[in-house]
């Protein structure tokens, strides 16, 4: 009997602590709520302050310079930043703006003159594609059939031109400090938007060039992928790294095998993947990262890899260690914003090469891979820290945000440009992190290389 007693009594206290735990945990989850919110708020700020300061000042021009408050035509005129931020302003619920947007590219949008293949793929088709799939706003498809058709006239062969220009229409140019050769991550960062463009208007028209690039990747899968390749022979030379020049291949080869289904790109992807871990991929120290061929230098722009490697799954560890590499390129300079290009050193001491900030966001897409797959609090942290520190260095008294360079001296000097990325990446993975994962379910959605999202084929 009083043994029973004391059993009875002990299973008391068990349920009492456990439900103690239960509404210490609860609380703890509301204040993290919270503060996410909170943080979010704050981004979204910034998102207003980034759009409303190019509106007064430059509206229509392709970038906005916030410290002389005017435009920049960098693209020939075609209101870049209004193209590239009508995603993030829907999802911000950013009303007013989004409808600004929207009138512009009923009246004045147009898509002539000297065009970048390449960036007017993965931001104006891009921008297009990802405002259509989240609004069904037909005008939206409309232009991007427009566009798709004039990106169409770049290939005069299975590797298509860097350069078109609608006005002088056969001419084909390409990089000039690509010795007249074609760039591979500009030819390999087509597949999303033209695989997309093909499945909204049931023309193969877009994704026969893929197929054909496709094929060529397919003869090189016994190496890792060079810089240039010779659009006549197909041939590739130059440095095999996965920085600019390069980077957006691979990444398109494993977000395309996610958004189509197509098991042939995912093992295209997977021989790559396997060469970039035996061969780049090294641990200095704790410090995990992709390395150049020739030096221990980590560029910003390489900071994607973290997110690919997540979400390739089968590297998913040496990815979120990489990301953490990446994170700490910012936590390690005293403005708390990372250079452009770093070296890892033997012992792992990160030292800056190129003390520059260009707003770029791939740090920040990667910690938002890291986040949704682990929901490790440390990731919100290292994004808290990196939004604080861009919204004190690089934010503009009279509004809008700016490049900064210095960044490893307490305080950056502000530099004159607010990059289009800015509004449609950086602003856009960092709100993300801070919101539940159902807004953009990675289970429906496909982020093409400018953050712009694309339904996934069997959801459509
Ligand atoms: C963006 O336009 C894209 O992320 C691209 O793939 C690489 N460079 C910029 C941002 O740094």
């Amino acid at each position: 009997m009083h043994l029973e007693l004391k059993e009875l009594e002990k299973k008391h206290d068990e349920f009492h602590k456990e439900e103690q735990q239960n509404v210490l945990e609860s609380s703890h989850e509301k204040i993290e709520t919270e503060k996410s919110l909170n943080i979010a708020n704050e981004i979204r700020d910034g998102m207003k302050s980034a759009f409303q300061s190019y509106m007064r000042d430059a509206w229509k021009a392709d970038e906005y310079k916030p410290i002389s408050r005017r435009g920049e035509n960098s693209f020939g005129g075609k209101g870049l930043t209004i193209i590239d931020s009508l995603d993030t302003l829907w999802l911000m619920d950013l009303k007013d703006e989004y409808n600004k947007a929207l009138d512009f590219v009923k009246t004045d949008f147009k898509f002539e003159g000297r065009i970048n293949v390449f960036e007017n793929n993965i931001r104006v088709l891009g921008g297009l594609l990802s405002a259509y799939t989240l609004t069904k706003e037909q005008i939206f498809l409309d232009k991007a059939i427009h566009v798709g058709e004039v990106l169409l006239t770049a290939f005069n062969s299975n590797v298509p031109c860097a350069v078109i220009n609608t006005h002088n229409p056969g001419w084909c140019g390409f990089q000039s400090w690509a010795g007249g050769k074609a760039i591979n991550s500009e030819i390999g960062t087509l597949s999303l938007e033209f695989n997309t463009l093909s499945k909204l208007t049931n023309d193969p028209k877009w994704s026969d060039k893929i197929t054909n690039i496709h094929k060529i990747w397919s003869r090189h899968q016994n190496e890792l992928l060079s810089m240039y390749i010779n659009a006549n022979n197909e041939q590739m030379s130059g440095p095999k790294t996965i920085g600019g020049g390069i980077d957006s291949t691979y990444e398109y080869l494993i977000k395309n095998n996610i958004l189509t289904g197509d098991p042939l790109i995912g093992s295209l992807y997977r021989k790559f993947e396997e060469k970039i871990i035996d061969r780049l991929l090294v641990t200095y120290n704790s410090r995990t990262f992709v390395k150049d061929t020739q030096t221990n230098y980590l560029e910003h722009l390489g900071c994607f890899g973290g997110g690919m490697f997540i979400l390739g799954k089968k590297y998913l560890q040496k990815g979120l260690e990489f990301t953490e590499t990446c994170a700490e390129m910012y936590t390690s300079t005293q403005s708390g914003i990372a250079c452009d290009k770093v070296e890892i050193q033997h012992d792992g001491n990160i030292r800056c090469v190129n003390d520059i900030y260009l707003l770029r966001p791939e740090v920040v897409e990667s910690i938002f891979y890291a986040w949704r797959a682990t929901h490790d609090q440390k990731w919100r942290n290292y994004a808290e820290k990196i939004w604080k520190a861009i919204d004190k260095h690089c934010k503009v008294s009279s509004g809008g945000y700016t490049d900064v360079q210095y960044v490893t001296r307490p305080t950056p000097k502000q530099l004159d440009k607010q990059e289009s990325w800015f509004l449609a990446e950086t602003l856009k993975y960092l709100w993300l992190i801070f919101q539940p994962d159902d807004v953009l379910s990675l289970q429906d959605y496909v982020l093409n290389t400018e953050c712009h999202p694309l339904k996934k084929f069997h959801k459509l």
